[in-house]
Parts: structure tokens; sequence; C-alpha cells
């Protein structure tokens, strides 16, 4: 098939109703203009845009409950797996640019079409596993994981247009990386779960190298995996990346992210990446072309980019005459 080594596809996801901060919908148009494809096409990737995924402006959606815009966030959900499944099936690889991580609704329920068995690399300060009846804020963004596992089904309410969406992994399918602000009732899901946590506690004691290492092994034991990275960018320190709406000090530095990001470009299995959070309206400029530079810095090293440097394919070395 069409599946051949290089190509990757990029799918835009605009969406911002899963916080109440304006602003998030902007995040995969400033990632393009800050020169991703073309830094992309530089490590030898053949590039197709998907162009932005539709989220549909909803009348009366009031909340229920206290959970905000839950019929525009489902239909656009739904919108969001149909495209990264499509993207998927004929590039292989899909980076899907967002927009708030509620995103991650519909990137994990379109990549469980074609990997059910995909592994979970959540990074990011937050766990993001409220239920509707355990989240305080009522923002989606900090609920996706409760609405993808399986084993939460019992403890997901009636929302207005989520029908078809379903639960499509398990909780042992997801690690998290660099939580550092988890409220007390998803620490009270994670340990009920015995799930796999990477807090900022362990980065400290066992360094980043084993960190990953044990979050490869928790979801990935047998190295065989298509791997799925939830990147919110708010896991890393608000020094590299300002310009998000839940920033929270004591972070991943950048030299964590790359070499998280060097390792799983290594395995060759990296099939979804999300980029959530970026919020360009957010901060002054400096805080912005940070964020986006730095952003596009770690994507590059989840595809090929290394600190060693890139040697050119059949690299010839000037003699001198
Ligand atoms: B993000 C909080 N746990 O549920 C909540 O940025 C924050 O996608 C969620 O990680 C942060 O509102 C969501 C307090
Ligand atoms: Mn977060
Ligand atoms: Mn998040
Ligand atoms: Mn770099």
């Amino acid at each position: 098939d069409n599946m051949s080594l290089d190509t990757l596809g990029i799918v835009g996801v605009p969406v911002s109703k899963g916080q109440r901060r304006d602003g998030t919908e902007k995040g995969p148009q400033v990632l393009r203009d800050g020169g991703l494809i073309e830094k992309l096409t530089r490590f030898g990737w053949n590039v197709t845009d998907y162009g932005d995924v539709n989220y549909d402006y909803v009348d009366d959606d009031l909340p229920y409950d206290h959970v905000r815009n839950p019929r525009h966030i489902a239909s656009g959900s739904l919108n969001t797996a149909d495209q990264v499944e499509r993207c998927l099936r004929a590039e292989g690889r899909c980076i899907a640019l967002g927009g708030d991580h509620s995103m991650a609704i519909g990137t994990v329920m379109g990549h469980a079409r074609v990997h059910p068995d995909m592994a979970v690399l959540w990074i990011d300060a937050h766990a993001d596993i409220n239920t509707p009846l355990t989240s305080e804020s009522g923002n989606i963004h900090g609920m996706p994981l409760s609405f993808l596992a399986h084993e939460l089904d019992n403890y997901i309410s009636y929302l207005p247009g989520w029908e078809e969406v379903k639960p499509c992994i398990s909780v042992d399918q997801v690690a998290w990386i660099g939580l550092r602000d988890v409220d007390p009732l998803e620490r009270a899901i994670v340990e009920k779960f015995n799930m796999n946590s990477f807090s900022m506690q362990e980065v400290d004691q066992l360094g980043i190298r084993r960190v990953l290492d044990m979050a490869l092994e928790a979801v990935d034991p047998t190295g065989t995996k298509p791997i799925h990275v939830s990147f919110d960018v708010d896991s890393m320190d608000p020094l590299y990346t300002p310009s998000t709406g839940t920033p929270v000090s004591g972070g991943l530095s950048l030299r964590e992210l790359c070499y998280i990001a060097e390792i799983v470009a290594q395995t060759g299995r990296l099939a979804v990446i999300d980029i959530a959070e970026v919020n360009p309206t957010l901060g002054d400029k400096n805080d912005v072309d940070l964020t986006v530079k730095t952003t596009i810095d770690v994507i590059s090293h989840f595809y090929g980019q290394r600190r060693q440097g890139n040697a050119p394919e059949g690299a010839e070395i000037p003699l001198s005459i």
C-alpha cells in the first residue's frame, strides 16, 4: 500500500471550548506559520497537510450539570477521529496540531480504529482523567482520559451528544510523564486502577532515562506497539512554553523533552502525536514566539532531528584540491 516509510500527515484540530480561554483554536495555524512542515521536510519526510478538522458551532450548547460545551466537543471529537483515522490509513503517521487537550478524545478514538493495541505516553503537568462527576472546573480538557478508558465507563455520567463517543483503550495502555498538578480524585483514580504515573518526583528521583524506560516497559513491554504521544506543552516548564492556559512551574526541561523525543523517534513506532494547549493569545510576542519555537523544536526531535547532528544521506565531505 501507500504506507511508504517516509510519509507523514498533519491534521489541525482547532478546538478551544474544552476550556475557558479563546486562543488554542489558533494553535494549528501558528505552528504551520512557524515553519513546522518545512522543517519536517528537511528531515526527509514527505508531508501531506490534511487541513483543519471541523468543530461545528452548536446552538444552545448549554452546560450539562457543569460540563461546558458538551455537544460541540462531542461532534468535533467524532470529526477528529474520522480525520485521524483517514490520515493514519493513508500516511502511516499523523501529527495532530491542537487545540486544547480535549482534542485527544478524537485523536485516540481515531488511532484506536487503526491500532487498538497502541501504547499511549501522556506527557503533561496534569492527569486529564477527571470524570464529569469529579471535575471541579467543568472543562473537558481535564477529562479526555476518563472518556477513553474502558475501566472508567461506569463512572461517566450521561452527556448530551456523546452517544457515539465510546471508550477504546485500557488504563494499562497509558503512562503519564511530567505530572505535578493532579486533583485529589484524579489521584484516587490513578491509585484505584494502579495506573502508570511518572510525576516530576520520579523524574527528579530516577532521571528522565529511567522514567522513560519504565514508562515504555509498562505500556509496551514487547517493544512492538504503535505509539501515541499526547504532548501537552504545559508538561514543559513555563520557562520554555509560557503561552499556555494552565502553566505549572517546576516542569520538564527542553533537554528532557528532547531526550524523550529522540528515544521515541528511534523506536520507529511513533504513529500519532498530539500537540496540545499552545495558546498564541496568551503572553507577549516573545512568549508566543518562544512557545512556538520550542514546540516545533520538540516535534522535530520526535521526527528524526538528533542533538548529535544528522549527516545527509550519502554525504560527501569536500576534499581539498
Ligand atoms: B490540561 C484541572 N485538573 O480538571 C481540571 O491542560 C486542570 O489539558 C486540567 O492538562 C488541565 O480543570 C487540562 C484543574
Ligand atoms: Mn496540562
Ligand atoms: Mn493536558
Ligand atoms: Mn533542537
